[in-house]
Parts: structure tokens; sequence; C-alpha cells
């Protein structure tokens, strides 16, 4: 029998024992059978006795605190270190509502086959209540989830990346509404492993990983996948987006949210420095994962930051790429899967020193440079409160959101998309999200450099039919009457040597610039077939060492290439099926010919 009891220092709990609250938890102690329950109240005080209970467990490895005050190391399961999109389900009464692109199962039979993984499943075991709010407290835009989990690391860490705890609980009172989430990990064993969401339900089920957007439900899993679901029926977007503020020497600040696949430079570009050059710019960070988005009584799309904290890529953080996350690094962080210095000290691949002699590597085997192999896992992560982002925009816990004056999509490839394009109008911009491409990257199992249609940077993420998403993108801007500007980027086109042609990271404050004077009308474009782009002399290059040669190649549309892009475009959409909207196909149809005719 478990022991349901709830252990806090302040003794809190819910108040009352016949909510619905009280009684999901009941049903899933019964199910998973803990030894003990244990409330996360959010305090501090609650969060450094977890901390102290998981040093002690060895599930966190102190760092050096004269060179990481409050930092952590954490070392995942070898065989769990990024999400599993082939074990990732949508579980909706019929395959349709799921759509083509998800992964289905019925929800009764899932039920069913996890039940019997997860009965008696915490045995022994603390099952952490996490009850969690999404979105400044006191905003139309906040949501209340809870989530309950056999892993410490996962309890810590939602601390980080949510308001947790008494927050949630107040916002929630009385009402029975809230995302109804059950992780645990069994013992990791990848052929237990099963992420599964019930949208009819609010519910996900997440069994047999402790990693990323497979275990901290909040995220992916219910801001996204759940939150999508949720944004069709009560008319808003939930978006793998960041958000931004960029402010000009003149004090005016324009906020872009930017959707990017994983681990294609969104908390980069949400926290950028500009260069010198730019000496009065300022950008400002609302978010860099995440953008839930309404029209506003303006008539304006309207954003906020559902989350409270980042998990972000480590490899490729450095003083020149991203000085503003190495201070936000310096302190109270968990890093997952990065390398370990003999100092107690963090090190990944392209942190911008070498690894000292004696470094272990992301398993804490001994590692040499001659090894080979990399040092840090490339998903190797940071957990990190949104608090230490020296650049986070005073903004971020407004609970009315931020006006959006531009969307801009983007992919990596090496080739075929230029650096910027801008959409001729809502419906040309939609078309260029639900068709781009990006090559794949290390925050998914899989392969990596895989070029494949990530629609909006949603192809993971979408808890519903892809075509029928896209057909709320379309209303809404039937219903949106000051429409953002939507905009492509590519930071990412090679150079016949396989090297970037494009310097990136605070440089991208350029491509930024042109984007935020064409939404004021203060720049022109020029037409090619494919959008606008920038006309000769219009992007600010200077002090910017870019030959006339790169940047031609750099900004090229190729005829053969977008002849094959199209023809790549075409059968996604077949894939679509007969949800894909008319308009989309037809825009299609018209960039084909446009092409054909260059
Ligand atoms: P997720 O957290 O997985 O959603 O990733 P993200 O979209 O936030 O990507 P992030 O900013 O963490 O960047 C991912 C990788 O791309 C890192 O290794 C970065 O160093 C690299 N990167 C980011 N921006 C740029 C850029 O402008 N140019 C180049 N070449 N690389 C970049
Ligand atoms: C992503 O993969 O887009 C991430 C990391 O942001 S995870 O939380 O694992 O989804
Ligand atoms: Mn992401």
């Amino acid at each position: 029998m478990p022991q349901a009891f709830f252990s806090t220092d302040r003794g809190e709990r819910p108040e009352n024992k016949g909510s619905a609250l009280a009684q999901w938890i009941a049903e899933c102690a019964k199910l998973t059978q803990p030894d003990r329950i244990v409330w996360c109240d959010g305090s501090q005080e609650q969060k450094r006795q977890l901390t102290s209970e998981a040093v002690r467990a060895k599930t966190l490895i102190p760092l050096n605190p004269q060179k990481r005050p409050g930092c952590y190391l954490h070392r995942s399961n070898p065989n769990d270190v990024a999400r599993t999109e082939e074990l990732t389900f949508i579980c909706t009464p019929s395959r349709d509502e799921a759509g083509p692109t998800n992964n289905w199962s019925p929800p009764d039979e899932t039920y069913r086959k996890l039940s019997s993984w997860l009965d008696g499943s915490m045995k022994g075991r603390t099952m952490y209540v996490i009850p969690y709010l999404m979105g400044p407290a006191g905003s139309p835009f906040a949501k209340v989830g809870v989530e309950l989990t056999d892993s410490i690391y996962v309890a810590i860490s939602m601390q980080i990346m949510t308001r947790a705890g008494h927050v949630a609980v107040e916002a929630l009172g009385e009402n029975d509404d809230f995302s109804r989430n059950l992780h645990c990990t069994l013992d990791l064993d990848p052929q237990r492993r099963l992420i599964c969401h019930f949208p009819q339900d609010n519910t996900v089920w997440s069994v047999g990983s402790g990693y990323g957007g497979n275990a901290l439900l909040s995220k992916k899993c219910f801001a996204l996948r759940i939150a999508s679901w949720l944004g069709r029926s009560e008319g808003w977007l939930a978006e793998h987006m960041l958000i931004l503020g960029v402010q000009n020497p003149q004090g005016e600040t324009f906020y872009v949210a930017a959707a990017f696949p994983s681990a294609c430079g969104k908390t980069n570009l949400a926290m950028l420095t500009p260069p010198a050059r730019f000496g009065g710019w300022r950008v400002f960070t609302v978010g860099e994962d995440i953008a839930w988005l309404r029209i506003g009584p303006d008539g304006g799309l309207w954003a906020v930051n559902p989350e409270a904290g980042y998990f972000g890529v480590a490899p490729g953080t450095s003083a020149h790429s991203n000085p503003n996350a190495m201070r936000m690094l310096a302190h109270d962080t968990i890093f997952t899967n990065v390398a370990m210095t003999p100092e107690g000290d963090v090190w990944w691949e392209g942190i911008g020193q070498e690894a000292p002699e004696g470094t272990l590597d992301w398993q804490g085997r001994p590692w040499k440079p001659s090894s080979g192999a990399k040092a840090a896992h490339p998903n190797s992560r940071f957990t990190t409160p949104m608090r230490n982002n020296p650049v986070l925009s005073p903004h971020a816990d407004d609970p009315t959101g931020v006006p959006i004056s531009a969307i801009i999509f983007g992919g990596r490839r090496a080739t075929t998309v230029p650096l910027v394009l801008e959409a001729v109008d809502w419906v040309h911009g939609v078309f260029m999200g639900a068709t781009m491409g990006s090559e794949t990257t290390a925050a998914a199992t899989g392969q990596v450099g895989v070029t494949r249609r990530d629609p909006m940077a949603m192809l993971p993420f979408c808890g519903y039919d892809m075509g029928s998403y896209f057909s709320h993108w379309l209303r809404t801007g039937g219903r949106v009457t000051r429409p953002p500007r939507i905009f492509m980027v590519n930071w990412f086109r090679q150079g016949p040597d396989g090297k970037f042609l494009w310097p990136g990271y605070g440089e991208n404050l350029r491509v930024l610039k042109w984007i935020v004077d064409r939404t004021m009308g203060r720049v022109g474009a020029r037409s090619t077939p494919v959008g606008l782009v920038p006309k000769h002399g219009d992007l600010d290059l200077g002090g910017l060492d870019l030959t006339a040669d790169k940047l031609k190649e750099v900004s090229r549309v190729d005829r053969g290439e977008w002849k094959a892009e199209i023809e790549s475009q075409a059968a996604f959409i077949r894939t679509i099926g007969a949800t894909m909207p008319a308009e989309l196909v037809e825009t299609h149809r018209q960039l084909g010919a446009a092409i054909e005719r260059s």
C-alpha cells in the first residue's frame, strides 16, 4: 500500500481532499504505488533540500563553487540523451485527428498498455507532485499543469523551467482545468519508453525516459503538443518560437517571434549581443523556445513566453558567440551531459578554449582531444532560470505579453534558402513556414544532417493534424487586423568548402534591423520569384569581413535549387493529403510557375 502522505516544510497540499487535483493524484499513486509523495511548493528552501538529496544520490554532482556557484552537473543514462520522436505518440480517438505527420495510437489501448507498465512502478521511490503555471501569473494566456514524477532531477528542473508550486495552486483554485502529466522513468529501458499525449483529456503519460522534452512535460508535451490542440479550439497559437525585443538607437522597441527547428538558433538569436558597430542597438529576451500568441484588443498579435527557464544547447556557446549566455551560466545552473574539467568546471566543444588536461567526458570517462570522440554530448544542455539572463526583457513577466511586429521562420539549410526573404502577404508567409525544410540535429535521436520538411519548426510538436494546423494559421490571419509581416531566414548556408558563409550570432542583428525597418516601411525591397529580398546596399554590412562573392552566394536564389525545392515541397504537400488548405496548394503552384518563368 502506498504511504500516501504529503511531506513538505510548509505542509502545503490541496485543501480540498475531494478536489479534482487530489483525486487525480490519489489515482496515480494507487497505480504507481510510491513509498512517499512529496508536494513541491516552489520554495527556495525546498529546492535546496531536494538539491542536497540529489547530491547524496549522485544524481547531481556539485561543480566548483568558486567557479560556478550554485551549479551542478547531471549525467543522464547514455541511452537517454535526446527526445525520441519515434516513441512519441498522439492518442486521439481517430488516426485522422493526429494526422499523417504524427505517430498515432488509440487512447484506450494506450492507457491500458502504459497502466500495465506503470503498475507498481514507483514502489520504493518518491513521487514528486509539481503544480506549475505556464505564462505570467494573472495573464489571460496562463494555464496550469501538474506533473507527477519519480525523478528528482525532473522535479528540480521543473522548478527552474516553470513557475512551480504555490503560485500554480493559487492560479488553479477550485478549478479542475489543469494538464495531467504523469512521468515515470521505470528502468530507462528504451524498449519500455513511450511519450503519449491524450489531447482530449489534457493528459500526458511519459514513461522510460528522464531527459529533456521527454520528461519535463511542461515543455514540448504540454506547452506545444497539448497547447496547440487547446489553441485551435480556443482561437490562439502555441508555437516553437523565441520572442525578442529589438531596440533601435532612437529607443523604439519592436517585438519579433521566430520559429527555428530544434538546435537551429532560437536561444542564440533571443539573447543576441549587437556587433560593436551597432552601439545604440539592444536586444532583450522575452522567450527562447516557446511562444503562446493571441489576438489582442488592438487587432494585433500578442505573445507570452509560457516558460520561466531555459533548457538550452551547450555546445557552441562561448564568450564570442553568446556572451550573455556565458554570464547567465556563471551561477545557479544545472548542466546535463557536458564535460567536466579537473577543477570542477564545465567544458564543451566550441566553448572558446582548449579543454584542460584531465577533462572527463559527458559519461565521466577520461578524455583527450586526440580520442576523436566529443567530450560533451552534442545535445548537452544547461537548465537555468530566465532571471539569470542579463538581457531579460522587462516584459518577460508581463501578463499582457508583447505586441509582435514580425514573425520569422528559419531552417538549417546548406543550400537553396537565401539569408533573408520576406513574404508578400500572410498567406504567402504561412506557405513559407508550412513548407520550410531543415537539416536534422542532435536534439532528437536519429540521423543528423538529413533535410526534412519541418513546417513552422512544429513537425515534432504539433498535437493534431498538420493540414488542420495550417488552416488554423490561415484563419488567424483572417482575424488579425494588424498582422505581423512574415520573413524567412537562413544562417546556415555553406560555401563549397563546407563552411558557413554568414558569420551568424551577433551579426544576425544586421538582418533583424532590415526586418524591423521593413515592418515600419522605412526601407524598400526587391522582388524575386520566391519572395522579397534586401535591395543592394540596404543590408548594413559595414565592418563585416564578408567578401562580395560570399555575400552574393549567401543571398543567391538559384533556379535549379529552387526547382528541386518545389519538388520536395510537392511531395510534402501530398503527404499532408486532403486537409492541406487549397490556398497553400495554389501558392505552391504559383511559386513553381514563377520559378519556371525566371
Ligand atoms: P533548441 O533548444 O533545441 O530548440 O535549440 P535552439 O533553436 O534554441 O538553438 P540554439 O540557439 O541553442 O543553437 C543551436 C546550435 O546552433 C548551437 O550549437 C549554436 O552555437 C548554433 N547556432 C546558433 N545560432 C547560430 C548562427 O547564427 N550561426 C551558426 N553558424 N550557428 C548558430
Ligand atoms: C528541442 O528539442 O526543441 C528542445 C529540447 O528545446 S527538448 O526540451 O528536449 O525538447
Ligand atoms: Mn526547442
